[in-house]
C-alpha cells in the first residue's frame, strides 16, 4: 500500500484527512468531467482545511491518495475493474487497475488510519432485490468498519425504504445533516425518517462515543444537496424510472447495473443529473473535511 507523502505526515501528526472514492470517478461520471471534478472535490476539502485521500488500484499498487496524473490515468483508462472490498486481493494480486466503491474505499481507508470518507450516493438495496438478492456491498461493509461517510443519501435507483431498513439490520447509525428525512440525492426528498445532527461537532461526539462504547460500525452522515441545486422529485423520479426500466428491458445486472444506470440518467437529463451530481459530491466534501476537523479538536 502506497500512501501518499502529505497525508503520512497528516496521519503522524493527527491531522484532518478526508477519503475520497475512485469508483464515481471510472464508473460513475464520463471522462473528462471525472477527472475535473474529482480535482475539484479535492479542492473543496483543501479549502476547508483538510487533506484529500483519493484511494484506487494502479497495476496491482493500492495507493491512499492519488495524485492529479493517477486520478487522470484511472478517468481514462480501460478495464479499470470496479472493486467492492472482496476484489481489492484479486486486483492486487493480478497486477489489474482498479477503482474502489463505497466498501472497498471504507475498508481501505480503514486500514489506512482514515476515519472520514465522502462521497455522492452509497450503493443499497436495488429495486426488485427479492428476485435478484441484489444488494450492495456497501452496506454490510459500513456495519463493520469503523468510518464516518458523508454522502447526500442515496439515488432512488434504489428501494429506499428496504436500503434504510437493512442499514437498520446492519446496525449502520444513520444520521442526517441538518435534516430528519433522508435525501434522495438529486432531491431533498424521500419521505423517510431518520435522525438528526446539526454541526459537525455532534458528528464528531456521536462517532467517539460510539467507539467509546465499542460498537464497530460505520455512521452514514446523509447530507441533502444544497436548496440551489435540487431538483424536483417529480421530475427526477422520471429520469429514473426510464433508466431503470430500460436497464430491465437489456437484461442488465449485477456490477454492470448501477454504472449503467448512472450513465443513462446524465444522457437522459441532458447533463443535468451530473451537474447536480458535482455539486453534492463538492457539498459532501466540504462537511467531510468540517468534520475531519472537529474530530482532531
Ligand atoms: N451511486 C451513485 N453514484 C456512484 C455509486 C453509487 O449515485 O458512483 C457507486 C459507488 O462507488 C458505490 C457503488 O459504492 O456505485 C455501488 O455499486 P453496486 O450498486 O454495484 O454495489
Ligand atoms: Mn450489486
Amino acid at each position: 500500500m502506497k500512501v501518499r507523502e502529505d497525508i503520512l505526515e497528516a496521519l503522524k501528526n493527527g491531522e484532518p484527512i478526508v477519503a475520497l472514492e475512485s469508483t464515481i470517478i471510472a464508473h460513475g461520471m464520463p471522462y473528462p468531467k471525472n477527472v475535473e471534478i474529482a480535482i475539484n472535490v479535492e479542492e473543496e476539502v483543501r479549502k476547508e482545511g483538510a487533506i484529500p485521500a483519493t484511494i484506487g488500484v494502479i497495476n496491482g499498487e493500492i495507493i491512499i491518495g492519488l495524485n492529479r496524473d493517477e486520478i487522470e490515468y484511472i478517468g481514462k483508462a480501460k478495464g479499470v475493474l470496479k472493486l467492492s472490498t472482496r476484489e481489492i486481493p484479486f486486483c492486487v494480486a493480478m497486477k489489474k487497475d482498479g477503482a474502489t466503491t463505497v466498501s472497498a474505499t471504507s475498508y481501505l481507508a480503514e486500514l489506512a488510519g482514515i476515519s472520514v470518507f465522502a462521497t455522492g450516493g452509497i450503493g443499497g438495496v436495488h429495486r426488485g432485490a427479492s428476485d435478484t438478492f441484489d444488494i450492495s456491498r456497501d452496506l454490510d461493509e459500513l456495519s463493520q468498519t469503523d468510518v464516518i461517510v458523508v454522502s447526500a443519501g442515496a439515488k432512488s435507483i434504489l428501494d429506499l425504504p428496504k436500503t434504510l431498513e437493512y442499514l437498520e439490520t446492519k446496525g449502520v447509525l444513520v444520521v442526517g445533516f441538518g435534516t430528519n428525512e433522508f435525501p434522495a440525492f438529486y432531491t431533498r426528498k424521500s419521505g423517510l425518517e431518520i435522525l438528526k445532527a446539526d454541526s459537525e461537532r455532534e458528528i464528531a461526539k456521536i462517532y467517539k462515543t460510539k467507539n467509546s462504547l465499542g460498537i464497530e460500525s460505520a455512521i452514514l452522515v446523509a447530507n441533502p444537496i444544497p436548496k440551489e441545486y435540487e431538483i424536483e422529485k417529480e421530475v427526477v423520479d422520471k429520469w429514473i424510472d426510464r433508466a431503470v426500466n430500460e436497464a430491465n428491458e437489456k437484461g442488465i445486472k449485477g456490477k454492470a447495473l448501477t454504472p449503467f444506470l448512472l450513465a443513462r440518467i446524465v444522457e437522459i437529463s441532458e447533463g443535468k443529473a451530473l451537474d447536480a451530481n458535482i455539486e453534492l459530491v463538492k457539498n459532501n466534501a466540504r462537511v467531510a473535511a468540517k468534520i475531519a476537523k472537529a474530530l482532531t479538536q
